[in-house]
Protein backbone atom coordinates (compact mmCIF):
# COMPACT_ATOMS: atom_id res chain seq x y z
CA UNK A 1 0.00 0.00 0.00
CA UNK A 2 1.40 3.28 -0.54
CA UNK A 3 0.97 6.16 1.20
CA UNK A 4 -1.40 9.26 0.02
CA UNK A 5 -2.31 12.31 1.08
CA UNK A 6 -5.97 11.99 0.45
CA UNK A 7 -7.00 9.18 2.75
CA UNK A 8 -3.57 8.51 5.37
CA UNK A 9 -2.89 10.40 8.43
CA UNK A 10 -0.07 12.57 8.14
CA UNK A 11 1.17 16.08 9.77
CA UNK A 12 1.51 19.12 7.76
CA UNK A 13 3.79 21.86 8.42
CA UNK A 14 2.78 25.49 8.84
CA UNK A 15 6.03 27.84 7.88
CA UNK A 16 4.60 30.87 8.89
CA UNK A 17 4.12 29.85 12.48
CA UNK A 18 6.89 26.83 12.53
CA UNK A 19 3.79 24.54 13.61
CA UNK A 20 2.39 21.11 12.51
CA UNK A 21 -1.32 20.12 12.87
CA UNK A 22 -2.20 16.66 12.34
CA UNK A 23 -4.69 15.12 9.58
CA UNK A 24 -6.50 12.94 9.52
CA UNK A 25 -8.55 12.10 6.15
CA UNK A 26 -9.51 8.99 6.96
CA UNK A 27 -12.00 10.09 9.31
CA UNK A 28 -14.29 12.28 7.44
CA UNK A 29 -15.77 9.32 5.95
CA UNK A 30 -17.35 7.86 8.55
CA UNK A 31 -20.82 8.10 8.93
CA UNK A 32 -22.91 11.21 10.49
CA UNK A 33 -26.33 11.23 12.27
CA UNK A 34 -26.22 14.13 13.65
CA UNK A 35 -28.09 17.50 12.64
CA UNK A 36 -27.86 19.02 9.30
CA UNK A 37 -30.79 21.20 9.48
CA UNK A 38 -30.89 24.78 8.34
CA UNK A 39 -31.35 27.79 10.86
CA UNK A 40 -33.64 30.16 10.84
CA UNK A 41 -32.12 33.71 10.63
CA UNK A 42 -33.48 36.74 12.70
CA UNK A 43 -33.91 39.79 9.92
CA UNK A 44 -32.59 42.60 11.39
CA UNK A 45 -33.77 46.20 10.96
CA UNK A 46 -32.24 48.76 9.06
CA UNK A 47 -31.60 51.11 11.89
CA UNK A 48 -31.82 49.45 15.46
CA UNK A 49 -33.10 51.82 18.22
CA UNK A 50 -31.47 49.23 21.32
CA UNK A 51 -28.55 48.92 19.25
CA UNK A 52 -25.28 50.76 20.65
CA UNK A 53 -23.07 50.25 17.33
CA UNK A 54 -26.53 51.75 14.68
CA UNK A 55 -25.79 55.76 13.63
CA UNK A 56 -27.60 58.37 16.22
CA UNK A 57 -27.68 56.31 19.18
CA UNK A 58 -26.43 56.54 22.59
CA UNK A 59 -23.84 54.20 23.69
CA UNK A 60 -23.70 52.11 26.97
CA UNK A 61 -21.56 55.11 28.72
CA UNK A 62 -23.85 57.89 27.09
CA UNK A 63 -21.75 59.23 24.17
CA UNK A 64 -23.77 59.54 20.85
CA UNK A 65 -22.88 58.13 18.15
CA UNK A 66 -22.73 60.39 14.82
CA UNK A 67 -25.15 60.30 12.20
CA UNK A 68 -22.46 58.33 10.10
CA UNK A 69 -23.19 57.01 6.82
CA UNK A 70 -20.56 55.10 5.71
CA UNK A 71 -17.96 53.48 8.72
CA UNK A 72 -17.10 54.74 11.84
CA UNK A 73 -14.19 54.35 14.67
CA UNK A 74 -14.92 55.16 18.09
CA UNK A 75 -12.35 53.90 20.93
CA UNK A 76 -14.02 51.06 22.70
CA UNK A 77 -15.99 51.42 26.05
CA UNK A 78 -14.90 48.92 27.64
CA UNK A 79 -11.26 48.59 26.19
CA UNK A 80 -8.86 45.77 27.44
CA UNK A 81 -5.34 47.78 27.12
CA UNK A 82 -5.35 51.51 28.20
CA UNK A 83 -2.59 54.01 27.06
CA UNK A 84 -2.86 55.39 30.97
CA UNK A 85 -0.71 52.56 32.78
CA UNK A 86 2.44 53.01 34.91
CA UNK A 87 5.20 51.12 33.70
CA UNK A 88 6.40 48.11 35.49
CA UNK A 89 8.05 44.54 35.27
CA UNK A 90 8.43 41.93 37.43
CA UNK A 91 11.20 38.87 37.08
CA UNK A 92 11.30 36.76 40.49
CA UNK A 93 15.24 35.66 38.79
CA UNK A 94 15.26 32.58 37.63
CA UNK A 95 12.47 33.45 35.58
CA UNK A 96 9.29 31.46 37.03
CA UNK A 97 7.51 34.45 38.18
CA UNK A 98 7.44 37.34 35.28
CA UNK A 99 5.07 40.20 34.53
CA UNK A 100 5.56 42.94 32.39
CA UNK A 101 2.82 46.36 32.26
CA UNK A 102 1.50 47.15 28.51
CA UNK A 103 -0.24 50.40 27.43
CA UNK A 104 -2.77 50.31 24.39
CA UNK A 105 -5.65 50.88 23.18
CA UNK A 106 -8.93 49.51 21.57
CA UNK A 107 -11.36 50.65 18.98
CA UNK A 108 -14.82 49.22 17.84
CA UNK A 109 -14.88 49.95 14.12
CA UNK A 110 -18.61 50.56 12.15
CA UNK A 111 -18.59 48.78 8.45
CA UNK A 112 -21.87 50.49 7.97
CA UNK A 113 -24.53 52.28 9.32
CA UNK A 114 -27.02 49.35 8.33
CA UNK A 115 -27.62 47.08 11.62
CA UNK A 116 -29.33 44.27 8.93
CA UNK A 117 -26.43 43.99 6.57
CA UNK A 118 -22.82 41.70 7.04
CA UNK A 119 -19.76 41.84 4.79
CA UNK A 120 -20.77 39.31 2.33
CA UNK A 121 -24.23 41.96 2.08
CA UNK A 122 -22.62 44.74 1.53
CA UNK A 123 -21.36 46.57 -1.77
CA UNK A 124 -17.19 46.47 -2.92
CA UNK A 125 -17.42 50.15 -2.71
CA UNK A 126 -18.46 50.02 1.07
CA UNK A 127 -16.05 47.59 1.78
CA UNK A 128 -13.29 49.25 0.15
CA UNK A 129 -14.50 51.98 2.43
CA UNK A 130 -13.99 49.34 5.55
CA UNK A 131 -10.51 48.91 3.51
CA UNK A 132 -10.08 52.57 4.13
CA UNK A 133 -10.58 53.20 7.22
CA UNK A 134 -8.59 50.28 8.66
CA UNK A 135 -5.36 52.06 6.48
CA UNK A 136 -6.22 54.86 8.64
CA UNK A 137 -6.42 53.42 11.90
CA UNK A 138 -3.42 51.68 11.17
CA UNK A 139 -1.33 54.57 10.21
CA UNK A 140 -2.81 56.92 12.95
CA UNK A 141 -2.51 54.07 15.71
CA UNK A 142 0.86 52.85 14.69
CA UNK A 143 2.24 56.62 14.59
CA UNK A 144 1.63 56.38 18.62
CA UNK A 145 5.50 55.68 19.51
CA UNK A 146 4.69 53.93 22.14
CA UNK A 147 2.58 51.29 19.50
CA UNK A 148 4.32 48.96 17.87
CA UNK A 149 1.56 46.44 16.94
CA UNK A 150 -2.21 47.38 15.76
CA UNK A 151 -4.19 44.04 14.97
CA UNK A 152 -6.97 44.70 13.11
CA UNK A 153 -9.98 42.03 13.82
CA UNK A 154 -13.55 40.77 13.09
CA UNK A 155 -15.59 38.56 15.40
CA UNK A 156 -18.97 37.34 13.21
CA UNK A 157 -21.17 35.52 14.66
CA UNK A 158 -22.56 35.10 18.14
CA UNK A 159 -20.97 31.34 17.97
CA UNK A 160 -17.40 33.12 17.69
CA UNK A 161 -18.36 35.53 20.85
CA UNK A 162 -19.61 38.75 18.99
CA UNK A 163 -21.71 40.89 21.11
CA UNK A 164 -23.93 42.77 18.95
CA UNK A 165 -24.92 41.52 14.92
CA UNK A 166 -24.30 45.10 13.62
CA UNK A 167 -21.59 44.64 11.32
CA UNK A 168 -18.43 45.72 12.79
CA UNK A 169 -14.84 44.76 13.76
CA UNK A 170 -12.15 45.73 16.07
CA UNK A 171 -8.78 47.16 16.49
CA UNK A 172 -6.40 46.60 19.51
CA UNK A 173 -2.84 48.59 19.03
CA UNK A 174 -0.75 47.82 21.58
CA UNK A 175 3.02 48.09 22.56
CA UNK A 176 4.71 44.84 22.58
CA UNK A 177 4.10 42.80 19.44
CA UNK A 178 1.70 39.47 20.44
CA UNK A 179 2.32 36.02 19.77
CA UNK A 180 0.45 35.24 16.65
CA UNK A 181 2.05 37.62 14.52
CA UNK A 182 5.69 37.23 16.73
CA UNK A 183 5.86 33.94 15.41
CA UNK A 184 5.33 34.81 11.98
CA UNK A 185 7.72 37.54 11.80
CA UNK A 186 10.28 35.37 13.21
CA UNK A 187 9.60 33.11 10.65
CA UNK A 188 9.44 35.80 7.79
CA UNK A 189 12.69 36.83 8.79
CA UNK A 190 14.58 33.92 8.90
CA UNK A 191 12.96 32.85 5.32
CA UNK A 192 13.41 36.65 3.82
CA UNK A 193 17.36 36.47 5.28
CA UNK A 194 18.15 33.13 3.33
CA UNK A 195 16.23 33.58 0.22
CA UNK A 196 15.77 37.69 -0.34
CA UNK A 197 12.16 37.19 -1.30
CA UNK A 198 8.80 37.02 0.95
CA UNK A 199 8.37 33.27 2.03
CA UNK A 200 4.56 34.58 0.95
CA UNK A 201 5.09 35.36 -2.27
CA UNK A 202 6.96 31.97 -2.85
CA UNK A 203 4.37 30.12 -1.26
CA UNK A 204 1.23 31.73 -3.23
CA UNK A 205 3.23 31.85 -6.54
CA UNK A 206 3.00 27.57 -6.28
CA UNK A 207 -0.35 27.62 -5.33
CA UNK A 208 -1.67 29.85 -7.94
CA UNK A 209 0.38 27.27 -10.09
CA UNK A 210 -1.63 24.13 -8.70
CA UNK A 211 -4.90 25.73 -8.07
CA UNK A 212 -5.76 22.92 -5.33
CA UNK A 213 -6.34 24.83 -2.59
CA UNK A 214 -7.29 28.52 -4.71
CA UNK A 215 -11.22 29.72 -3.85
CA UNK A 216 -10.97 33.05 -5.13
CA UNK A 217 -8.28 35.02 -7.29
CA UNK A 218 -9.09 38.75 -8.72
CA UNK A 219 -5.75 40.29 -10.58
CA UNK A 220 -4.34 41.90 -7.15
CA UNK A 221 -5.28 39.29 -4.22
CA UNK A 222 -5.74 35.61 -4.24
CA UNK A 223 -7.51 33.42 -1.37
CA UNK A 224 -6.56 29.85 -0.25
CA UNK A 225 -7.09 27.32 2.17
CA UNK A 226 -3.40 26.96 3.45
CA UNK A 227 -2.09 23.79 2.74
CA UNK A 228 -1.25 23.52 6.79
CA UNK A 229 -5.17 25.14 7.73
CA UNK A 230 -6.22 24.04 11.36
CA UNK A 231 -9.70 24.80 10.81
CA UNK A 232 -12.42 23.13 8.62
CA UNK A 233 -12.54 26.09 6.61
CA UNK A 234 -9.68 28.09 6.63
CA UNK A 235 -8.72 30.66 4.59
CA UNK A 236 -6.17 33.19 4.10
CA UNK A 237 -6.36 36.17 1.61
CA UNK A 238 -3.03 37.69 0.37
CA UNK A 239 -1.80 40.00 -1.80
CA UNK A 240 -0.29 38.85 -5.16
CA UNK A 241 2.86 41.59 -5.10
CA UNK A 242 4.82 41.51 -1.39
CA UNK A 243 3.51 44.13 0.35
CA UNK A 244 4.41 44.38 4.28
CA UNK A 245 0.97 46.53 5.20
CA UNK A 246 -2.28 47.56 4.55
CA UNK A 247 -0.85 51.18 3.78
CA UNK A 248 1.40 49.93 1.18
CA UNK A 249 -1.40 48.71 -1.18
CA UNK A 250 -1.80 50.87 -4.49
CA UNK A 251 -6.06 52.32 -4.90
CA UNK A 252 -6.46 49.55 -7.20
CA UNK A 253 -5.12 47.25 -5.08
CA UNK A 254 -7.21 48.00 -2.18
CA UNK A 255 -10.18 47.76 -4.56
CA UNK A 256 -9.13 44.15 -5.18
CA UNK A 257 -8.49 43.75 -1.72
CA UNK A 258 -12.43 44.83 -0.87
CA UNK A 259 -13.57 42.18 -3.73
CA UNK A 260 -11.21 39.13 -2.43
CA UNK A 261 -13.39 40.05 1.42
CA UNK A 262 -16.46 40.77 -0.35
CA UNK A 263 -16.11 37.38 -2.85
CA UNK A 264 -14.62 34.98 -0.12
CA UNK A 265 -17.39 35.76 2.74
CA UNK A 266 -20.46 35.20 0.07
CA UNK A 267 -18.93 32.05 -0.67
CA UNK A 268 -18.93 31.34 3.01
CA UNK A 269 -22.26 32.25 3.38
CA UNK A 270 -23.27 30.02 0.91
CA UNK A 271 -22.03 26.55 2.35
CA UNK A 272 -24.74 26.27 4.76
CA UNK A 273 -26.70 29.32 3.36
CA UNK A 274 -26.31 30.83 7.18
CA UNK A 275 -24.69 33.90 7.71
CA UNK A 276 -21.22 31.51 8.15
CA UNK A 277 -18.77 32.85 11.58
CA UNK A 278 -15.57 32.88 11.85
CA UNK A 279 -12.60 35.13 13.34
CA UNK A 280 -10.85 37.11 10.46
CA UNK A 281 -7.82 39.48 10.99
CA UNK A 282 -4.81 41.15 9.05
CA UNK A 283 -1.56 39.89 9.73
CA UNK A 284 1.28 42.52 8.94
CA UNK A 285 3.88 44.23 9.90
CA UNK A 286 4.66 45.73 13.16
CA UNK A 287 4.54 49.52 13.41
CA UNK A 288 7.66 50.23 15.23
CA UNK A 289 9.61 52.23 12.94
CA UNK A 290 11.50 49.45 11.24
CA UNK A 291 11.14 48.64 7.21
CA UNK A 292 10.61 44.64 7.49
CA UNK A 293 10.68 43.77 3.89
CA UNK A 294 10.37 40.27 5.45
CA UNK A 295 6.53 40.82 6.17
CA UNK A 296 4.13 39.90 3.52
CA UNK A 297 0.99 40.95 4.75
CA UNK A 298 -2.27 38.51 4.78
CA UNK A 299 -5.83 38.32 6.01
CA UNK A 300 -6.87 35.04 8.08
CA UNK A 301 -10.28 33.80 8.39
CA UNK A 302 -10.69 30.93 11.28
CA UNK A 303 -14.25 29.46 10.81
CA UNK A 304 -15.82 27.37 13.68
CA UNK A 305 -18.46 25.72 11.16
CA UNK A 306 -17.80 21.89 10.45
CA UNK A 307 -20.62 20.25 8.73
CA UNK A 308 -23.73 22.44 9.07
CA UNK A 309 -25.19 25.67 10.19
CA UNK A 310 -24.94 24.26 13.88
CA UNK A 311 -22.27 21.55 13.82
CA UNK A 312 -18.75 23.11 14.64
CA UNK A 313 -15.96 21.74 15.08
CA UNK A 314 -14.24 21.99 18.89
CA UNK A 315 -10.79 22.66 19.90
CA UNK A 316 -10.72 20.28 22.53
CA UNK A 317 -9.26 17.45 23.94
CA UNK A 318 -6.64 16.36 21.91
CA UNK A 319 -6.38 19.86 20.29
CA UNK A 320 -5.93 21.38 23.77
CA UNK A 321 -3.65 18.82 25.22
CA UNK A 322 -1.56 17.51 22.34
CA UNK A 323 -1.81 19.06 18.60
CA UNK A 324 -4.12 20.92 16.56
CA UNK A 325 -6.02 18.41 14.24
CA UNK A 326 -8.10 18.22 11.44
CA UNK A 327 -10.24 15.50 9.26
CA UNK A 328 -11.12 17.40 6.07
CA UNK A 329 -8.08 18.27 4.23
CA UNK A 330 -7.30 21.32 2.95
CA UNK A 331 -8.14 20.63 -0.88
CA UNK A 332 -11.65 18.97 0.14
CA UNK A 333 -12.41 22.33 2.19
CA UNK A 334 -10.85 24.60 -0.90
CA UNK A 335 -12.75 22.21 -3.29
CA UNK A 336 -15.84 22.92 -1.29
CA UNK A 337 -15.48 26.84 -0.72
CA UNK A 338 -14.11 27.18 -4.62
CA UNK A 339 -17.53 25.62 -6.12
CA UNK A 340 -19.74 27.91 -4.35
CA UNK A 341 -21.64 30.95 -6.67
CA UNK A 342 -20.19 34.61 -6.20
CA UNK A 343 -24.09 35.62 -5.97
CA UNK A 344 -25.12 35.44 -1.68
CA UNK A 345 -27.90 32.94 -1.39
CA UNK A 346 -30.43 35.54 0.13
CA UNK A 347 -30.22 37.59 -3.48
CA UNK A 348 -30.58 34.98 -5.34
CA UNK A 349 -33.65 34.05 -3.46
CA UNK A 350 -34.99 37.15 -3.89
CA UNK A 351 -34.26 37.33 -8.17
CA UNK A 352 -36.28 33.79 -7.74
CA UNK A 353 -38.90 35.45 -6.35
CA UNK A 354 -39.19 38.22 -8.61
P1 LIG B 1 -17.70 42.40 19.83
O1 LIG B 1 -19.13 42.20 19.52
O2 LIG B 1 -16.80 41.83 18.72
O3 LIG B 1 -17.34 41.93 21.18
O4 LIG B 1 -17.43 43.97 19.77
C1 LIG B 1 -18.26 44.92 20.35
C2 LIG B 1 -17.40 45.84 21.16
O5 LIG B 1 -18.12 47.03 21.35
C3 LIG B 1 -17.09 45.26 22.53
O6 LIG B 1 -15.70 45.12 22.65
C4 LIG B 1 -17.83 47.55 22.62
C5 LIG B 1 -17.64 46.32 23.49
O7 LIG B 1 -16.73 46.59 24.53
N1 LIG B 1 -18.91 48.44 23.04
C6 LIG B 1 -18.62 49.77 23.35
O8 LIG B 1 -17.46 50.16 23.28
N2 LIG B 1 -19.62 50.60 23.72
C7 LIG B 1 -20.93 50.24 23.83
O9 LIG B 1 -21.76 51.04 24.16
C8 LIG B 1 -21.33 48.82 23.57
C9 LIG B 1 -20.25 47.91 23.11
Amino acid sequence: MEFNFEDHPHRRYNPLTNEWVQVSPHRAKRPWQGQVEKIEEEKRPEHDPSCYLCAGNTRINGEVNPQYTDTYSFQNDFAALLEDVPTGEMNDGNGLFRAKSERGLCKVICFSPRHDLTIPEMETEGIRKVVDLWTKEYTELGARDYINHVQIFENKGSVMGCSNPHPHGQIWAQESIPQEPAKKQENQKAYYDKNGTTLLSDYIAQEIKQQTRVVYENEHFVAIVPFWAVWPFETMIVPKRAVSRITDLTEEEKDAFADAYRSLTIKYDNIFEVSFPYSAGIHQAPTDGEDHPEWHMHMCFYPPLLRSATVKKFMVGYEMLANAQRDITAETAAARIREQSLVHYKSAVLEEEK
